[in-house]
């Protein structure tokens, strides 16, 4: 994948501790860990699009459980929540260093009065396991969202503090109402000020009626993962920007998943709606000094490389502004080879890996700075 003198860092690589996974076996709603007879692995359930199917193959016709043929989800391996397994796949791709975080949804389902233990103990089980890595693991914490203002921040302050804490991983719901809520701005600020890069993941996607009748039982998961989370992200930050979030804290920076969703090729399709819409020019929006989504982009946004093609991934570095706003990451443990063995190697990291060669020249210190540089500059990572 890179030369053994090139430290490889990726920066998108989820995990889920035992004891999240404990809390998912618990529900009956999404997100939700269930057993069914003919599958060997727990299946792990986590989009509004599987529910359709969820539905299908928990029932009969009489009302009894059965035996499904397409069991829902995803199979819940232990590359989900094994340390060791995660070493071995860095070792596998010749990872030097992987900033984990917590999968999607986060800690978004809990109550007010879980939220806030529950991450104090997640992100304290993240710091453990970068503790037993020195130098190979960093995290991004996760936040309790949906409990009160004063807990969300001091979770901040803790996170803060923890030595391989590098900044947190971030939702499109924000507090309920999405990113451009003006309730987010202390948040944002105290990331700002903790120097905590947010990484700014989907989930949500679209809503089911937009892939049509068809999808759930003939498509899999392809629409909600290809389309659907690229257009979450980009409505998320597109909102952002509109509201004024980045202006009003210019410190906040962010890491956007899967290469900034469309933003790289709808850009100028945003900017050009800005200057032509009658309600922002009245407002006095569209003035010469403000700045433009391409200001935003080039000085407040990093984008990471998991987009799985040099064509997308060429229009992420023109839309940052250069290959040195642009991160590797594999997206672990979600994409496994589905026909060969999952220890070996993984074709969703080669492909991002291949990409970046593509797009910048193999061996380029453009690729250098994707594959590890950069991450190793912007995230203040200190290898063994
Ligand atoms: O396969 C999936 O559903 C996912 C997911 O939920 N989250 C993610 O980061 N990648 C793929």
């Amino acid at each position: 994948m890179a030369s053994s003198t090139q430290k490889v860092v990726d920066i998108h690589t989820h995990m889920y501790p035992p004891a999240y996974v404990k809390i998912l076996e618990s529900r009956s709603t999404i997100p939700l860990v269930r057993s069914f007879p003919n599958s060997p692995d727990p299946r792990l359930i986590l989009l509004e699009a599987e529910v359709p199917s969820l539905g299908v193959a928990a029932v009969t016709d009489d009302g009894a459980t059965t035996t499904p043929t397409h069991v829902p989800g995803r199979p819940l391996t232990k590359h989900y929540s094994s340390l060791a397994q995660k070493i071995h796949f860095m070792d596998t791709h010749n990872i030097s260093i992987s900033v984990i975080s917590l999968a999607n949804p986060w800690l978004d389902f809990l109550s007010a009065e879980e939220s806030g233990p529950q991450a104090k103990s997640i992100n304290a089980s993240f710091s453990a396991m970068c503790a037993e890595h020195p130098g190979r693991l960093y995290f991004f914490a996760a936040l309790p969202l949906t409990a009160e203002l004063a807990t969300v921040l001091s979770s901040i302050t803790e996170a803060s503090e923890l030595p391989y804490c590098r900044g947190v991983i971030l939702g499109t719901s924000g507090l309920g109402k999405g990113l451009d809520d003006s309730d987010l701005l202390p948040i944002f600020s105290a990331l700002a000020e903790a120097n905590m890069t947010v990484f700014l993941h989907p989930h949500y996607g679209l809503p089911n009626e937009v892939w049509g009748p068809l999808a759930s039982a003939n498509y899999g998961h392809v629409l909600p993962l290809a389309l659907g989370f690229p257009m979450e992200t980009t409505i998320a930050v597109t909102r952002m920007y509109l509201a004024g979030v980045f202006d009003a804290v210019r410190g906040l920076r962010m890491i956007l998943a899967h290469s900034g969703g469309t933003l790289p090729f709808l850009a100028g399709r945003i900017e050009s709606c800005v200057l032509h819409d009658g309600h922002l020019v009245r407002e006095g929006k569209v003035t010469a000094q403000r700045r433009t989504v391409w200001d935003v982009l080039r000085e407040q946004i990093y984008l990471d490389a998991v987009i799985y093609s040099d064509v997308g991934l060429k229009a992420a570095v023109d839309a940052a502004g250069g290959a040195d706003r642009l991160m590797f990451g594999t997206d672990h443990p979600f994409f496994p080879p589905l026909t060969s063995d999952e220890q070996g190697p993984w074709e969703s990291v080669t492909l991002n890996a291949e990409a970046v060669n593509k797009a910048v020249g193999e061996g380029s210190e453009e690729a250098k700075g994707i594959m590890g540089g950069n991450a190793i500059r912007v995230l203040r990572l200190v290898g063994e």
